[in-house]
């Protein structure tokens, strides 16, 4: 495998002014012509020799400024042309021919249900034409699209269209794209397809044209994603001051689809899973899903199209950012508290495990074998919790400024994420200069906390530290902005200088530093509030401050951390054997009780504030890792709060119904909190369970009702389940989203008898290998079902079908892969038999899958 490292960078010898592209599809065979105006890059060593990267191409001729070049005359091996003896400028013509029918890693040009589609970033358009395949190469690109009329009457690609005409079957659309831009923003699109059309007015009063096409079936499930785009528009103007910029702005909905969705310039190219929607086939959490994921690819058009990248390794510097704007949005959007919770929630529990296993690397990496394998938590999610901070460092106008700064000064370049610090700390005058660690420091920083009172000081001792990484033993301290305020008995924040300020940040910066208030009474302290910095805070709080926290902070991160503390706590003594699951019960009942009583004021919060941690994240917390252990303490503890507390899971139950469909926040919420309290309700075992599931399946309002009421049948295995099953997939065969929801909800079933069941779905006459979506519906189950994961039988399916996907499409098995990252905390026995089978699969693997795994097997 060859690794790519950042110290290594060199600018291109060569850059491409501009290329003309004609596409040429017919069946079999798509014939490709380009042609690149090149320049010797002022910025680079001079050289006559240029390298094209290019895979898979079949060459029918290649002639520089007119003159054909022989065989001989150029190399293409190993995926490089390369070519000497250029002159100051050239024009290259290649003609090339490709397959893609036969293109079933879905990178480059292929076909989805019968249309054509592509996906270049990170390195796609190499498998389309010869190209310098890297970011910091911009081109003003025109496209000549030619198909068949009647089976691809559409024709898209990025810009603007500029020329069409017809020869016969076929016809021909030509399109211009007056941003110079790297080709991993290139798309292209044939097919017969539905649009919904609408027009926004920019905040300067141009008209802009907004097509969202989709299958002719799925025009009726675009509403929500026009709405959102049309909001997302809006709040950038509103927000950043940035305006769209082309005359058209276009997003496809295609089924075959590696990723959630691409930013191409003009033209973005989303999975159906994240934009279409509809209340009957669509939940609500797939809802919010399309409003931030067509809010953050639109937001790329600045973060990530007009400032792009320099190379990969700075991929933070456009994902980073554009999660922090889209986390923003959405919270300006829906209930900013709740978003905020999720967002942390999903960071501490999948980033964080990545960080701390054989996975970790930096937010900016140094090194890479495969790119697409560092589409990671860590660069997008770690990385927007970093521009958060720097955010939150300089206020929201300072930091407007030093965006404002940074669009400016760097439009229409690529760039790198120290440019962007840059950015923050002349606007500032701060200096970053330590921050910048968070960058090119991997891992998850720990950070001890401990209290003193003394007569009428209050005092917090904080260190730092953040344990050794793979090829990163030695860390530095970090720049840790901590929010906090000190609350009394009641829950009150107490005054913590005589200003009588009552909530401040501190700005961490040593190993050990301690803080001091003149603070006389017993206080708690409400730590790192809105989660501001993310680390792992450790705090031995005693449970009647967790109390405390709970029912009076009125910080919605801190309420629900010192949930979570609670009933981390109350598992662990379950797994090491310490404690009952009644007593444990009995003892959070009451603080329980009283979430539920304020549930009316937010049910989305209640609904997190109840929600305990998942097998996974349980078992992250105890080595060598005995996943059945964990099992039985997480359902031990559920059914036991499903019965001491079954009166109010009852009338939540029951009360929260609605009578009519609404599709908002608080309605969403109550839907929310509906169904994890009839989860309680059946974990207790309560008799009316199965009848309230079963009423709720057969005449539910929306999706979320149903798949709730699906999953809590399935889940309880409450009679009624398998009828359910079968109904709603003779009920939805067509709905291909949904279908994936069926297949997932069986491979989640907590419990070891779940592997027959998903060997059997393997089998599914609807199960389709070459459909990431629907492998992620089963395979990605499985893999968050840890009780079912780590069984013989688990192991060996798992990795019989890691090695069915590698064949098809190797991004996939590579991310799929990512499920074997704690091989290293099992218990050995377990441990020997799943890495005899992993290295079995690695012996055969595609480069993306072995850098994955060759790093879990160490
Ligand atoms: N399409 C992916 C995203 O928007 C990669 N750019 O994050
Ligand atoms: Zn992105």
């Amino acid at each position: 495998a060859v690794t790519t490292r950042l110290s290594d960078y060199q600018p291109p010898a060569y850059l491409v002014d501009s290329v003309n592209l004609d596409v040429d599809i017919r069946d079999g065979v798509t014939t490709v012509t380009s042609e690149l105006a090149l320049r010797r890059n002022p910025e680079a060593a001079v050289s006559d020799t240029m390298s094209f990267n290019g895979e898979g191409l079949v060459i029918r001729s290649l002639a520089l400024d007119g003159k054909v070049l022989e065989e001989g005359e150029y190399r293409y091996e190993n995926g490089e042309l390369r070519l000497s003896g250029l002159p100051e400028q050239a024009t290259l013509i290649s003609v090339v021919d490709i397959e893609p029918e036969k293109n079933t890693a879905l990178e480059g040009l292929y076909m989805s249900n019968g249309m054509y589609c592509t996906q270049c970033e990170a390195q796609g358009f190499r498998h389309i034409t010869f190209f310098p395949d890297r970011p910091d190469v911009l081109s003003r690109f025109c496209t000549t699209v030619r198909a068949d009329k009647k089976r691809y009457p559409l024709l898209l690609s990025n810009g603007n269209p500029v020329e069409q005409g017809e020869e016969g079957e076929r016809h021909w659309v030509t399109w211009e794209d007056p941003f110079p831009k790297p080709c991993y923003l290139f798309a292209l699109v044939a097919g017969n397809l539905a649009c919904l059309e609408d027009r926004f007015v920019t905040a300067s009063g141009r008209e802009v044209a907004l097509r969202l096409y989709a299958e002719h079936r799925d025009l009726d499930k675009l509403d929500h994603a026009m709405a959102s785009l049309k909001h997302a528009m809006r709040w950038d103007e509103q927000t950043y001051g940035r305006e769209y910029d082309l005359d058209i702005y276009m997003i496809v909905a295609v089924s075959h689809f590696n990723m959630g969705a691409m930013e191409n310039k003009g033209l973005n190219i989303f999975n159906t899973s994240c934009v279409l929607a509809h209340p009957a086939t669509t939940t609500d959490a797939g809802f919010q899903r399309v409003e931030s994921v067509v809010a953050h690819e639109y937001f790329h058009n600045w973060s990530g199209n007009r400032v792009t990248c320099r190379d990969w390794f700075q991929l933070s510097l456009k994902e980073g950012f554009t999660v922090f704007r889209d986390q923003m949005f959405s919270a300006d959007m829906n209930s900013a508290a709740v978003q905020r919770v999720n967002d942390v929630d999903f960071l501490v529990n999948h980033q964080f495990p990545e960080d701390q296993g054989p996975m970790a690397h930096p937010v900016r990496p140094a090194e890479y074998q495969k790119i697409d394998n560092f589409y990671t938590l860590t660069i997008y999610e770690k990385g927007a919790e970093i521009v958060r901070m720097q955010y939150h460092l300089l206020g929201a106008e300072s930091f407007r400024k030093a965006t404002d700064l940074y669009f400016d000064r760097f439009d229409g370049q690529a760039v790198t994420c120290d440019d962007f610090v840059d950015c923050m700390e002349e606007v500032s005058g701060m200096d970053m200069g330590q921050f910048r660690r968070w960058y090119s420091q991997a891992g998850t920083p720990i950070l001890s906390v401990t209290s003193e009172q003394s007569g009428d000081t209050y005092s917090l001792t904080f260190r730092q530290q953040t344990p050794p990484t793979p090829g990163q033993s030695d860390k530095q301290p970090l720049v840790i902005p901590v929010r906090l305020a000190l609350l009394d008995k009641a829950g009150e924040p107490v005054a913590l200088d005589d200003t009588g300020l009552r909530e401040t940040v501190l700005i961490l910066r040593e190993q050990e530093q301690t803080f001091q208030f003149p603070v006389g009474q017993t206080v708690t302290p409400s730590l790192l509030r809105g989660f501001s910095a993310p680390v792992v805070l450790e705090f031995d709080y005693r449970a009647d401050q967790l109390a405390t926290l709970l029912a009076h902070d009125t910080d919605g991160y801190c309420r629900w951390s010192a949930a979570q503390r609670l009933y981390f706590a109350a598992l662990d003594r379950l797994v090491t054997g310490h404690g009952k699951a009644e007593d444990e019960a009995l003892k959070l009942a009451p603080v329980l009780e009283q979430v539920i009583e304020r549930a009316g004021e937010d049910a989305a919060q209640a609904a997190l504030l109840l929600t305990l941690p998942t097998e996974v994240a349980l078992g992250d917390r105890h080595t060598p890792l005995d996943p059945s252990a964990i099992h039985s303490a997480h359902q031990q503890l559920k059914r036991a709060l499903g019965r001491a507390l079954q009166a109010q899971w009852l009338s939540l139950s029951e009360n929260l119904l609605a009578t009519e469909l609404q599709m908002d926040g608080v309605a969403m919420g109550r839907r929310q909190l509906r169904n994890l309290a009839l989860d309680y309700l059946a974990a207790g075992e309560h008799k009316e369970a199965a009848r309230i599931a079963v009423e709720l399946f057969e005449l539910p309002l929306c999706m979320t009702e149903e798949l709730g009421a699906l999953r809590v049948l399935v889940h309880h295995r409450l009679p009624g389940a398998e009828l359910a099953l079968k109904q709603f997939a003779e009920k939805w065969k067509e709905e291909a989203l949904v279908m994936d929801q069926w297949f997932s909800v069986q491979a989640s079933v907590p419990g070891e008898t779940t592997v027959e069941s998903v060997a059997a779905l393997l089998e599914h006459p609807a199960f389709d290998w070459k459909v990431p979506n629907r492998v992620r519906s089963v395979l990605g189950a499985l893999a968050g079902n840890p009780s079912a994961f780590n069984t013989d039988e688990g192991y060996a399916l798992f990795t019989r079908a890691l090695a069915t996907v590698d064949a098809l499409n190797p991004q996939i098995a590579a991310r799929i892969g990512n499920a074997a990252a704690r091989l290293h905390k099992l218990e050995s026995g377990r441990q020997r038999a799943f890495r005899t089978l992993l290295q079995g699969v690695n012996d055969k693997a595609s480069p993306n899958l072995s850098e994955v795994l060759s790093r879990i097997l160490g």
